[in-house]
């Protein structure tokens, strides 16, 4: 049977849009380790998902003005679908706030407290007088009691990783008001974590776990204290017996993976699949992870599940990683220090990003994105050694062989040569992935490359074309060129994926390279006489007008920030027609607009009504340039009692259609101004 992998990206919070840096980090080493390893024929279950509950939810929700489930389902769907145009393969992206995930989490406590591992303590937690309310975690903020770092949140140092109570805090304030905060009682739940020091220390004492990992485990388990998991909350999953509390998050969040795969399991009609992985020790349990994540999949997670009755499965690996920067600095959408998606995905492709993080990525130490790098590695890698092997290779052989792949004869020493070192690449990228050095295994896919490039231009087949006496020293060098394209193609794959396909397919091959196995393409060489698919361009080149361009906006806020929104404000109570009726609606066109002085969002406009002029203030500087609105024609509520804004008396209200702050003028094209809307 085949070996299982159940692999897990760490749950991003459902708080913000995700960008590179996250990406860099526990995405893409999971998505090209769950390529690599489906390749390799292995039983994957990879999975993801929103974490949607949390203080840093609720505290951005209630910043941003909207509900905590408003929020988590806007960017729930958000980073869904950046994954989607990123070609992830997870095989379910599942969310905290999914009603299976109560009765899971629950469990896992019940059973807990059954077993003697929880304990209620009256503490001291942190007050606001001010807000008349308990603060817990990214509510506080206050000085690092490990590292100094004066602006940390209240559960973990963004500068030294530490992770600890709000309380360890020196000079604690509320992040919302900035008052200062005190200490007052009240009742909260504490796992006895200190249960599991020796079962731990002796469990991560035989783990083979990366340098970093090992040591920051190491250091939480010799200080294993009972850590609170409840919250003064109404958002987040309840605790039974304890109606105002729900679970801290990272009490339920860890838990998520395990009602991912029952969630997974039930959409794909086998609702005790999820066991299989997760209750089988045979099962290879793989975290991808950020840093920052270490304490709670190495220790504290696996605690909980030691303290089960079932037998659930304990990690084998937990690839952290580092932070991946942008231009030296930490992405930051406020500060304007970001890359605009949008942009991004309309100049290049998910295939251009995937390869220039995963070449860099941040595994030993912080790595970062820069413009630079990244036109140098699509130009002078993906396009420079690998397109255009493939694609001089292919036009040659098209040109040459009438369009198939030619036949191999005798072998001199050099292609003997160059088959051996095929050989050893290919197995070389194989324990890189097997590994987790996703570094190594991309920068094998590019010693592959220049070793066909080399072995080409050596060859010299321009040259052998020339002489018919050396047609079948022309067909062995064409033939095994091509063999050095199916091995790019493979290795590329778990990277590059639809790259990979294309270049599969222009070799002529049928079906789907990822539903293929590794084994068989690097052992079985292409037929000999297939004929070729066609070929096609697989990079253009980045220019450097291009980079310049985007390095310049780096550090500039948007001014039309596309902010997602709100997919469904609710309907209004019904009307009837007569209660419609009386509005007047026309058609308008814009004959000037300007800027209001002192007003970010206003515009003034004057109006052809076809009958009269009118001016009119609208809200719609944010998403509009004035000189755009010049000529246009809009929809005006022509009969609304005139009202002074600005001192500007308007006459009227020009309709727009918006989301948060993004508004769009509907289109009208042929009718004349003073046309009727009803
Ligand atoms: N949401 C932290 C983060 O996104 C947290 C991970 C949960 S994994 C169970 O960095
Ligand atoms: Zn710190």
């Amino acid at each position: 049977m085949a070996q299982k992998i159940l692999i897990t990206s760490a749950l991003p919070y459902a708080n913000g849009p995700l960008h590179f840096g996250h990406i860099a980090g526990a995405y893409l080493p999971g998505d090209c380790y769950a390529r690599f390893q489906r390749l390799m024929g292995r039983d994957v279950l990879f999975l993801c998902g929103s974490d949607e509950y949390g203080v840093a939810i609720t505290l951005s929700a209630e910043i941003a003005g909207r509900s905590p489930q408003e929020h988590v389902d806007l960017f729930h769907r958000v980073n869904e679908q950046f994954f989607q145009q990123l070609n992830f393969s997870f095989d379910h992206y599942s969310r905290t706030t999914w009603p299976g995930h109560v009765p899971t989490t629950q469990d896992f406590f019940l059973t807990l407290q059954k077993k003697g591992y929880i304990e209620e303590r009256t503490e001291n937690h942190l007050y606001s007088e001010k807000e008349e309310r308990f603060l817990a975690d990214r509510y506080v903020v206050g000085t690092c009691p490990k590292c100094g770092f004066t602006e940390a949140r209240g559960d973990e140092c963004q500068q030294c990783a530490a992770s600890y109570e709000a309380i360890d805090l020196k000079h604690p304030r509320s992040k919302i008001s900035g008052s200062p905060l005190t200490l007052k009682p009240s009742i909260h739940l504490y796992l006895r974590f200190d249960q599991f020091k020796d079962r731990l220390a002796e469990w991560i004492g035989q783990k083979p776990w990366k340098e970093n990992v090992v040591r920051f485990a190491m250091h939480y388990i010799d200080d294993l204290k009972p850590r609170a998991i409840t919250r003064d909350s109404s958002w987040g999953v309840p605790v039974p017996g304890y109606p105002d509390k729900v679970f801290y998050v990272w009490f339920d969040a860890p838990i998520g993976y395990i009602s991912a795969a029952k969630e997974w399991a039930q959409k794909i009609g086998k609702p005790d699949r999820w066991e299989d992985y997760w209750l089988d020790q045979e099962t290879k349990l793989v975290h991808f992870i950020g840093k920052d994540n270490i304490p709670f999949h190495a220790v504290f997670f696996p605690a909980m599940l030691m303290g089960q009755d079932l037998p659930y499965k304990l990690p084998d690996e937990i690839p952290a990683n580092e932070f991946y920067l942008l231009e030296g600095r930490q992405f930051s959408k406020s500060d304007g220090w970001t890359i605009d998606l949008e942009t991004f995905f309309q100049r290049y492709s998910a295939d251009q990003i995937r390869y220039t993080i995963a070449a860099n990525a941040p595994e030993t130490a912080d790595s970062e994105f820069s413009w630079k790098d990244f036109q140098s590695r699509c130009n002078a890698e993906l396009l420079g050694k690998l397109g255009n092997f493939v694609n001089r290779v292919l036009v040659f052989t098209k040109q040459h062989c009438a369009s198939h792949i030619p036949s191999r004869h005798a072998l001199r020493p050099m292609d003997e040569e160059f088959l051996a070192q095929m050989k050893t690449l290919v197995e070389t990228a194989e324990q890189n992935y097997e590994a987790f050095r996703l570094r190594k295994a991309t920068q094998t896919l590019m010693e592959l490359a220049q070793l066909g490039n080399v072995y080409f231009d050596a060859k010299k087949p321009w040259q052998q074309v020339k002489d018919p006496l050396r047609r079948e020293e022309l067909e062995t060098v064409l033939s095994l060129s091509l063999e050095c394209i199916k091995h790019l193609a493979l290795i590329a794959s778990p990277i590059i994926p639809t790259t990979a396909q294309t270049i599969w397919t222009m070799l002529g091959c049928v079906g789907v390279l990822a539903q293929s196995s590794w084994q068989k393409i690097s052992q079985t060489s292409l037929p000999e006489g297939q004929s070729l698919g066609e070929t096609v361009i697989l990079f253009r080149k980045i220019e450097n007008t291009e980079v310049e361009e985007r390095i310049a906006l780096l550090g500039k806020k948007m001014t039309k920030t596309p902010e997602p929104a709100i997919s469904h404000t609710p309907l209004k109570p019904s009307i009837s027609y007569e209660q419609f009726e009386p509005l007047d609606l026309r058609v308008a066109q814009v004959l000037e607009a300007s800027s209001v002085p002192k007003s970010k969002k206003l515009l003034k406009l004057q109006l052809d009504l076809g009958f009269e002029k009118r001016t009119v203030v609208s809200g719609i500087a944010l998403s509009y340039q004035p000189e755009q609105l010049i000529g246009r024609k809009v929809v005006l509520l022509a009969n609304l009692a005139p009202a002074t804004i600005m001192g500007i008396e308007s006459q009227g209200m020009v309709l727009a259609a918006g989301q948060g702050q993004l508004l769009e003028l509907p289109h009208i094209q042929d009718l004349p101004p003073g046309s009727v809307v009803s």
